[in-house]
């Protein structure tokens, strides 16, 4: 058999014979990664806080196991989520297979609407694709159902329902799904460090447990793997690793992932490695709503690097966004009378927003802070999409244990100035800067804008 999908008949003897035992994971941990025990051997993935989904080999077919189910998750420590996920968490575990292996994939669903799995990116038996209506009837709640393809092309992949989608991916219901190839070759290369997480978004005010899923827009939580800083595990590397981190995207906007220190290079999209010529260095790359982007780069740089998305707002917690600018604004000594009033004031922009962590916030029950994190400096004052790359020279390989704060070397970290300070000299203000200002003879040198709003005032003119 090869190429295609395994014969139909093949598939009920199975079912009917055993079907894998489900595995469940419900530890919001880095799980290590799973080293191959059959097949070609290859560095496996690592899941940020998540895990990979065990397998077992039945006559020549690798076999899974799907439950589709709703899960507890905890976001970050203190807050915990009533998602719909797969095997106990959300996102689901990634499937990692070798190109050109045979998979079954068993699912189950325990949700109490029908759902099905959508293979995103993969080619396969147009039956197989998963799409609810089109390619098959919904997977009813209680029932089990089978998907059977090769996977015929490496990269990274993901799955998640094509049944109420919008729902159901709201709801937290999708995973990773990676595919080495059968042959490492200058276009994929093995890699020292093989990450892999999924950006998702969830919009779950604070003091409750389950998303709205009406939200189109308006997210509150913005989150790698269902989870927000403090709450997302380091990326540990050793010092000259090769690093690869694979990135999906289910979430309602684009998110343009940066990384400091490095630059890497985008070597694989949804469809595959990046021919070698297509390549250009960057720090930053925008994964668009349903793309993968495969990012590597040689972690040659020793230290404590941060890794985030670049919408600042994405780096932030639950908020209220109808916030009033105070910038400019004396409230000295008012923001704590505020706070007594108003638990969730915050004067922003004044004094940084680590104040708040400092001042003991009141919060309400189940959410986080909205920026927060300590770092040996104080606070991170960071939420939602962030996380810190460590490269250390001592890391050991295959060890992604968190090895602590970077220790700078003597006279690498900056410094207050203690010396005298001038004034700065400033253009002056009626004209005589650089560029001074002209008017024409005929334009009045106190002009007043009129402004003209839509509506009855527009009469008025
Ligand atoms: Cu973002």
């Amino acid at each position: 058999m090869t190429g295609g999908a395994v014969a139909a008949a093949a598939v009920s003897k199975v079912a009917l014979a055993a079907i894998p035992e489900p595995v469940i994971q419900t530890s919001p941990d880095t799980m290590p990664p799973l080293h191959p025990d059959t097949g070609r051997p290859y560095n496996p993935v690592v899941t940020l806080n998540g895990w990979t989904l065990p397998w077992r080999m039945h006559n020549g077919v690798k076999e899974f196991h799907l439950v589709a189910e709703p899960v507890v998750r905890e976001m970050a420590p203190g807050m915990k989520a009533h998602l719909w996920g797969y095997n106990g968490q959300s996102p689901g575990p990634t499937i990692e297979v070798v190109e050109g292996d045979k998979v079954r994939i068993f699912v189950t669903n325990k949700l109490p609407e029908h759902t099905s799995v959508h293979w995103h990116g993969q080619r396969l038996p147009n039956g197989m694709d998963g799409v609810t209506g089109l390619n098959q009837p919904g997977i009813a709640p209680g029932k089990t159902w089978v998907y059977e393809f090769v996977a015929r092309r490496p990269g990274t992949f993901m799955y998640h329902p094509h049944a109420d989608e919008m729902s159901q991916m709201a709801m937290g219901m999708m995973g990773m799904w990676i595919t080495h190839p059968k042959v490492p070759s200058a276009l994929i290369r093995e890699a020292d460090r093989d990450f892999c997480f999924m950006l998702n978004g969830y919009d779950i005010e604070p003091g409750a447990y389950t998303p709205k899923i009406m939200t189109m827009l308006e997210f509150n939580l913005w989150t790698w793997n269902s989870r927000v800083f403090p709450g997302i595990s380091p990326l540990c590397v050793r010092k000259n690793d090769r690093v690869r981190i694979r990135i999906g995207n289910l979430s309602m906007t684009n998110h343009p992932i940066h990384i400091h220190g490095h630059e890497f290079e985008v070597t694989g999209t949804d469809g595959g490695a990046v021919p070698l010529g297509a390549r250009w260095p960057e720090v930053t790359t925008d994964v668009a709503v349903g793309q993968m982007r495969q990012i590597e780069f040689i972690a040659n740089e020793e230290g404590d690097w941060a890794f985030h998305c670049h919408k600042s707002h994405h780096t932030m917690n639950a908020m209220g966004h109808k916030v009033p600018t105070f910038i400019g604004v004396d409230h000295t000594g008012i923001s704590k009378k505020m706070v007594k009033l108003l638990p969730d004031y915050m004067a922003m922009g004044d004094r940084g927003m680590g104040d708040m962590t400092e001042m003991d916030m009141p919060l309400p029950e189940n959410t986080v802070a909205m920026m927060t994190g300590d770092g040996p400096f104080g606070s991170v004052e960071m939420g939602g999409m962030f996380s810190v790359l460590k490269v250390r020279k001592d890391q050991k390989p295959g060890d992604y244990s968190d090895p602590g704060w970077f220790k700078h070397p003597d006279g690498t970290v900056a410094y207050e100035f203690k010396g005298l300070v001038r004034e700065p000299q400033r253009n002056s203000s009626a004209g005589k800067g650089s560029m001074p200002v002209k008017y024409s003879a005929d334009v009045p040198k106190n002009l007043e804008v009129k402004v003209s709003k839509p509506g009855s005032s527009m009469s008025h003119e």
